[in-house]
């Protein structure tokens, strides 16, 4: 998929662009299947240690994980890109259609941030307790989850959902037109968010979506999510694209280098080899993985 003109300056002015069909069913289908394959892994895992009862195998892709996790939240242990580390997923961060558009965004030479994630946000009813945290994020720039060094980095973030992102599920919303004022400072209290003064007086744009749309954010673009108030899970995979050759503001986390017009053989698509950095990134522990935020007065850090 190409973006027009006209979508890539709405892009830039407003640090947010639903790019709306760029990927297809036979592009999403091998990452689905390997977390269908997952989560029936862990289930049969959790079922013969007695902590669930019901493995629900007929229910769909949707409606299973949440249906699991009502009746143990260890489901969703260890699924997330760097746990999971699938091949499948290996390969889907090299998508042609993804860095088509990445392309248009962050120039033809193009590294993968290693700043990326996996949500199966189950529906509220089935959560413990309400309230800010991996499913319910609080307004922040992603420039809030980098080391400052990263600011003049043009890192996009790619949110896709893999099925439908509707207001009652909790998709996305957004404060456009932000990108000029820069990094908001962030405060640690309710999880890594905007200094509630500092927050925009805009109002919050959804991002509703589905399978196949790719929400695109800048890294100063404010964003949160609210809770998921349907019966079915609100799935998807956040992705950060950068150039190549800048920081990533994550510098103890493998990135690697997807796509390049100067130099195709610096592309990595060794799936052992980005196995064994992330494996190695967690046993042998260097470089820094933080959020900038920081106490406000008062505060406990
Ligand atoms: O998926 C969500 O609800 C939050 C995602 C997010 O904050 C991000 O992609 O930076």
């Amino acid at each position: 998929m190409r973006l027009t003109n006209e979508q890539i300056e709405t892009f830039e002015t407003d640090g947010f662009l639903i790019a709306e069909g760029a990927l297809t069913d036979a592009d999403l289908q091998p990452v689905m299947d390997e977390l269908c394959a997952f989560i029936d892994t862990r289930a049969q895992e959790l079922k013969a240690e007695g902590k669930i009862e019901d493995l629900y195998e007929e229910e769909p892709f949707e409606k299973r994980y949440g249906l699991l996790f009502q009746q143990c939240k260890e489901i969703g242990k260890g699924m997330d890109i760097m746990h999971m580390r699938g091949r499948a997923m290996f390969e889907f961060l090299h998508n042609k259609n993804l860095l088509d558009v990445a392309e248009l965004l962050v120039g033809p030479e193009i590294t993968c941030s290693p700043i990326h994630h996996v949500r199966a946000k189950p529906p509220a009813a089935y959560e413990e307790r309400e309230g800010p945290g991996f499913h319910n994020v609080p307004w922040h720039q992603d420039m809030g989850v980098m080391m400052y060094e990263a600011e003049e980095s043009n890192v996009v973030t790619f949110w896709l959902p893999l099925g439908d992102a509707t207001e009652e599920m909790g998709c996305m919303r957004v404060l456009k037109g932000i990108v000029k004022e820069g990094y908001l400072k962030h405060q640690k209290a309710g999880g890594t968010t905007i200094w509630p003064e500092l927050l925009p007086d805009v109002e919050p744009t959804l991002a509703v979506c589905k399978k196949g749309d790719v929400v695109l954010m800048s890294r100063y673009t404010p964003h949160s999510s609210t809770s998921n108030r349907s019966d079915r899970c609100r799935w998807s995979l956040d992705l950060r694209y950068q150039p190549t050759g800048v920081h990533t503001g994550r510098t103890a986390h493998p990135d690697f280098v997807v796509r390049s017009l100067s130099r195709p053989d610096s592309v990595m698509d060794n799936y052992e080899e980005w196995c064994r950095l992330w494996v190695d990134s967690f046993e042998n522990r260097q470089g820094v993985s933080m959020h900038r935020n920081e106490p406000r007065e008062g505060e406990q850090a």
